[in-house]
C-alpha cells in the first residue's frame, strides 16, 4: 500500500475545520477515506491484560492505578509467565489477533525487564502479535523489545501538549515524545493516541491529532479513548462528552491517518451499539475485545460478537 501521499503538513485551522463541518459532511468525507484504504466492513480485535497492577508513581488524573489516589484497585506485582501465556492462549482462541500488556509503571525497572523479554517471546511463539505499554523508555529498553521481537509499543499522548500539565505532573509530554521516537528508531510499530472527555476544549483535541499526523511517520495503531470516569480520581465527575464529538474526533482522526487503525477504545461499555456503528461508519476499525480493559469493564465478548453479526462485520 502505498503510503508517500500521506501528509504529514497539518495545520491547526484546518483540523478545526474539519471538526466543525457538518456532521454528516465530515463522516461522509471520513468513510470515503476509509474505504480507499481499508475493508470498510473489517474491524481487528486487540486483548489486554494489565500485567502489573497499581502503585504507580505517577499522578496521571483520570488513572485508576496512581499511588496518590484512592482508588479501589488492589495492587499486584509483575504477573508470572504462565499466567500472562495462558490468558494470551484464551485471547486467541477467542479470536483476538493481537495480545496487549499493560503496566503501571512510570518506566520499566532492570529486574522486571529481563521477565518481560521472556514474556514477549512466549506469548509471539502463540502466534499472536505483541503489543506492550510500560511507560517511558530509553533507546537501550526500545532496542531489547524489538530484539525479542515485540510488534507494537502503545504510549499515548493523551492530550494536546497545551493541557497536558492540567493531566499530570510527575513527567512531561516531552518525555512521552521522546519515548515515541526511541520505539520509533528501534522500529518498533507505534501505538498512541489520546483520551477525550477529561475536560480539554475542541482545540485540544484538535492539537492532538495534529502532533500525532506531523510526526515524521503516523502510528500504526491510534486509540481513541473515552474517560472512563474512576472514581477516587480527579476526574471521577468530569462531564460526559456529547456522543456526537466522539465521532468527530473519530472521523477526523481517519482523514488526517488514512493508513493507521484508528481503535475505538476505552469507554465502550458506557456507549450504545448505535453510538459505536457511528464511530466504526466514521472509520474506527479496530477495537479492545475481551470483558476487562486495564482494571475496568469492556463489553462482554456475546455482546460484541451480536453487534459485529448485526452490522455484518468481520473481525480480523
Ligand atoms: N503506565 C503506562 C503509561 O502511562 O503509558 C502504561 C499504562 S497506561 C494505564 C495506558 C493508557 O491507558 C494511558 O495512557 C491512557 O491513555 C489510558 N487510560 C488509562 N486510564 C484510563 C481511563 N480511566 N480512561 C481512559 N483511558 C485510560
Ligand atoms: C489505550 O489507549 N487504552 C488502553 C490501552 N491503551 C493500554 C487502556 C484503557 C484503560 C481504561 C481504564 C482501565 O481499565 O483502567
Ligand atoms: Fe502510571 Fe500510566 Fe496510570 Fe500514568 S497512566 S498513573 S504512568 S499507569
Amino acid at each position: 500500500m502505498p503510503t508517500t501521499n500521506l501528509r504529514h503538513d497539518w495545520q491547526l485551522e484546518e483540523i478545526i475545520e474539519l471538526f466543525k463541518q457538518p456532521f454528516n459532511d465530515l463522516v461522509f468525507k471520513a468513510q470515503g477515506t476509509h474505504r480507499e484504504y481499508f475493508n470498510a466492513n473489517q474491524v481487528q480485535l486487540s486483548t489486554l491484560l494489565n500485567i502489573k497492577t497499581g502503585a504507580c508513581s505517577e499522578d496521571c488524573a483520570y488513572c485508576s492505578q496512581s499511588t496518590r489516589f484512592n482508588t479501589s484497585i488492589e495492587p499486584q506485582p509483575l504477573m508470572e509467565l504462565e499466567t500472562v501465556v495462558t490468558a494470551a492462549n484464551e485471547a486467541k482462541a477467542n479470536g483476538a489477533t493481537r495480545f496487549c500488556m499493560g503496566a503501571a509503571w512510570r518506566s520499566p525497572k532492570q529486574k522486571d525487564f529481563n521477565k518481560i523479554l521472556e514474556i514477549i517471546k512466549a506469548v509471539k511463539l502463540l502466534g499472536l502479535e505483541t503489543c506492550m505499554t510500560l511507560g517511558l523508555l530509553d533507546m537501550e529498553q526500545a532496542q531489547q523489545l524489538k530484539d525479542v521481537g515485540l510488534d507494537y509499543y502503545n504510549h499515548n499522548l493523551d492530550t494536546s501538549a497545551a493541557y497536558y500539565s492540567h493531566i499530570t505532573s510527575t513527567h512531561s509530554y516531552q518525555d512521552r515524545l521522546d519515548t515515541l521516537a526511541n520505539v520509533r528508531s528501534a522500529n518498533i510499530k507505534v501505538c498512541c493516541g489520546g483520551i477525550i472527555g477529561m475536560g480539554e476544549s475542541l482545540e485540544d483535541q484538535a492539537m492532538l491529532l495534529q502532533h500525532l499526523a506531523n510526526l515524521p511517520q503516523h502510528p500504526e495503531s491510534v486509540p481513541i479513548n473515552q474517560l472512563v470516569r474512576v472514581s477516587g480520581t480527579p476526574l471521577a465527575k468530569a462531564p460526559i462528552p456529547d456522543s456526537f464529538d466522539i465521532v468527530r474526533c473519530i472521523a477526523v482522526a481517519r482523514i488526517l491517518m488514512p493508513f493507521s487503525h484508528i481503535r475505538l477504545s476505552a469507554g465502550r461499555a458506557e456507549m450504545s451499539d448505535e453510538l459505536q456503528a457511528l464511530c466504526f461508519l466514521a472509520g474506527a476499525n479496530s477495537i479492545f475485545y475481551g470483558e476487562k480493559l486495564l482494571t475496568t469493564d469492556n463489553p462482554t465478548l456475546d455482546h460484541d460478537h451480536q453487534l459485529f453479526n448485526r452490522l455484518g462485520i468481520q473481525t480480523i
